[in-house]
């Protein structure tokens, strides 16, 4: 059943949201997204001032990312606006509270735009970082990239997308990527403390300073024109012979061969 790959707990008034796909290592499956937007959508009915984002305990991948058998096939546009978990980082951006990323293992692909779309992120020495696309050649969104560029240095944004190669824990606290660094045995309960800080204040205000600084950071106006071209960009690219190869080496487990075209 996809509800129980997702747990829904609220202790102490903090909401608990967990990523239990174990078997693919967190995988994010369309109905766990869709599942995980509905109890963004309950929390905020219930007036849940701060919400915990975490995997499963005992994880050394906090998750795999998108889940790669679900996404579109090649020559459609892999992160169209409604893919389920393009509406769970809005539902995540648009939560009328702090979302705390809480991070053990590593994070891979759109499950780092997750944590990126997170209010705050508390990781220990285990946690990394990838995004991956240009493993798959999986022309990235735009939005996406925004997520990215809102958050990060342009020059470290390169990098990682450029390398798909994950950063570390130290490396990521030092380009800001993670608030706090804890050590593991520390993690929940530092979680916890930051969470009821954060519950404790005006919750009206939080949710105002939250939406503004949204709607700020999204507001990235582009002539229309410029996002035809973007699109066509992206379009050569799922189109491709190397975005089937990238997809069938993940599902054949073997390296792919990029040919440019
Ligand atoms: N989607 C679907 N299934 C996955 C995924 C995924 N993202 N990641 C892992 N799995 C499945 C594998 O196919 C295995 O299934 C199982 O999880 C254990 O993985 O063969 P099965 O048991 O049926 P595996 O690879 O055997 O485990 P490890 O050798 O421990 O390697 C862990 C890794 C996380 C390093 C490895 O699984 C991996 O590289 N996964 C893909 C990570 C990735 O690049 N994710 C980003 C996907 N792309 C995006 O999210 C986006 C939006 N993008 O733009 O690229």
């Amino acid at each position: 059943a996809p509800s129980a790959l997702i747990g829904v707990e609220i202790i102490d008034g903090i909401g608990i949201l967990t990523l239990k796909n174990r078997r693919k290592l967190n995988a994010l499956r369309r109905d766990m997204m869709r599942r995980l937007t509905e109890s963004l959508e309950s929390f905020a009915e219930d007036k849940i001032r701060v919400v915990i984002l975490r995997a499963e305990a005992g994880m050394d991948v906090w998750s795999s990312g998108h889940d790669i058998t679900e996404l579109p096939r090649p020559g459609q546009d892999p992160l169209p606006y409604a893919d389920p978990l393009e509406e769970t980082l809005r539902a995540i951006r648009a939560y009328p509270g702090p979302v705390i990323a809480m991070v053990h293992g590593s994070v891979w692909g759109g499950a780092f735009d997750m944590v990126l779309s997170c209010d705050i992120v508390i990781a220990d020495e285990s946690a990394s970082f990838a995004i991956t696309p240009v493993n798959l050649g999986l022309p990235y969104n735009t939005t996406g990239l925004l997520h990215f560029v809102g958050r990060l240095r342009e020059n470290l944004v390169k990098e990682l997308f450029f390398t798909a190669t994950p950063i570390e824990a130290k490396k990521a606290a030092e380009y800001g990527v993670i608030n706090h660094l804890v050590p593991s045995a520390q993690l929940e309960t530092h979680t916890m403390e930051i969470a009821r800080q954060m519950a404790s204040k005006a919750p009206l205000a939080m949710a105002a300073i939250k939406e503004q600084l949204r709607v700020i950071s999204d507001y990235q106006p582009i002539a229309a024109q410029v996002f035809e071209r973007l699109q066509d960009l992206r379009r050569k690219a799922y189109e491709s012979a190397d975005y089937r190869e990238g997809i069938a080496a993940f599902l054949e487990k073997r390296q792919p061969a990029f040919k440019g075209e």
